[in-house]
């Protein structure tokens, strides 16, 4: 139940309580007292029956799967749906976010929702939280906390899994296409972000299995101009050719690819040019696959709204939502060299994109 929902319907028994008490007090005068009693209670219920606020503290606007979650977040908590929400752009700080989330608690809102820049430095500001009786849902990438029961739930995809994927892709495509050891540079996410640490390690085990020339592994945080940078300068390092460019998300290959362009190398899917790899499949970079740039493009969903609701609704209703919930992705690619992954056991399809498949996709 919401801590202000218990607070006004303790507010609504004691003043039934006094009510009760002056009518005691008054011996027989009821009339006056007991319709002041009913209309306080009727009030209570219309009060206890407003918008549930959520205040959510999201990491930015650095990519195009983020304007995607915003507006995810936005449609699902508007005031049609039955929601007051705050909205904050911490603009990729963690420092933005730990005063959003104080902000939060003294607006004294319902649910804290939070989209976490990085992984650490949550403990302190959760445990305010948590001892002003405020539920925080964690959304998108993780908090890594002492203590478990710091946040109520965590919905997001399995990062790891999205890096062992891709890699698993390259490792089929590059038999296929004949190429023996694969030079490789990862333009990674944010340091520290789950999307960055997952996709990160899913690609160095690979390297470490295989014997792969991993050339360089830089930040991109997750922007195009940083993108764009961080390939300029390794275009400058490695004259000798590479093969992969594993970027960790659509905005930094995007950057990546005018940068490798504009030095005048050539991106494909074949050998002898740079095959380019990407996370998100945003519509921009679907496109980018079926305008063959972009190789092979690794779901990551960012239609979070529902699934925070839907943790919501279930708090509303005195139930226990699940501590922790992945989101199902699929692998999108060019051409059809490589028809399925394997992973752990488990087999993955890999579609290929055309017109037909990108019209018909939510984001
Ligand atoms: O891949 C990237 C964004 O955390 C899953 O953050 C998210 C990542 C996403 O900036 O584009």
């Amino acid at each position: 139940m919401r801590k202000k929902l218990f607070k006004k319907i303790l507010a609504g028994a004691l003043t039934a309580v006094m009510a009760f008490s002056l009518t005691a007090c008054g011996g027989g005068s009821t009339s006056t007292s007991s319709s002041g009693g009913s209309d306080s209670s009727a009030g209570g219920t219309e009060a206890s029956s407003g918008p549930i606020t959520v205040g959510f503290s999201q990491v930015g606007a650095e990519s195009d799967w983020r304007t995607a979650n915003t507006e995810s977040m936005k449609s699902t908590f508007s005031e049609a749906n039955g929601y007051k929400l705050i909205f904050d752009d911490a603009q990729q700080k963690q420092e933005n976010q730990v005063a959003a989330i104080r902000n939060f608690i003294q607006q004294d809102v319902d649910y804290i929702v939070v989209a976490p820049t990085t992984e650490s430095g949550w403990d302190t500001v959760l445990q305010e939280a948590k001892d002003a009786g405020i539920p925080v849902i964690i959304v998108d990438r993780m908090v890594d906390v002492k203590d478990d029961s710091l946040y109520t739930a965590w919905v997001g995809s399995n990062f790891e899994l999205e890096g062992k994927k891709a890699a698993a892709y390259m490792k089929a495509y590059a038999e296929a296409k004949g190429i023996d050891t694969p030079k490789i540079v990862d333009i990674q996410g944010t340091i520290g972000a789950s999307a960055q640490i997952g996709r990160t390690n899913g690609l160095k085990e690979a390297v470490d299995a295989n014997g792969w020339n991993l050339l360089e592994a830089t930040s991109g945080e997750f922007t195009e101009a940083k993108g764009q940078e961080v390939m300029e300068a390794m275009l400058k390092k490695y004259k000798d050719g590479i093969d992969f460019v594993y970027c960790e998300n659509d905005n930094e290959a995007f950057g990546a690819i005018k940068a490798i362009e504009a030095a005048g190398y050539k991106i494909g899917q074949d050998k002898g040019q740079m095959i380019v790899c990407s996370f998100d499949t945003t519509h921009a970079g679907l496109d980018s696959v079926l305008e063959g740039k972009i190789t092979l493009n690794t779901e990551c969903n960012p239609l979070h709204g529902p699934r925070v609701e839907s943790i919501i609704k279930q708090l509303e209703a005195g139930q226990t939502p699940d501590k922790t919930a992945y989101v199902e992705e699929e692998i999108f690619a060019k051409d059809d060299t490589v028809k399925e992954v394997e992973v752990d056991g488990q087999t993955y399809p890999v579609t290929v994109v055309t017109q037909e498949v990108i019209d018909g996709r939510k984001y």
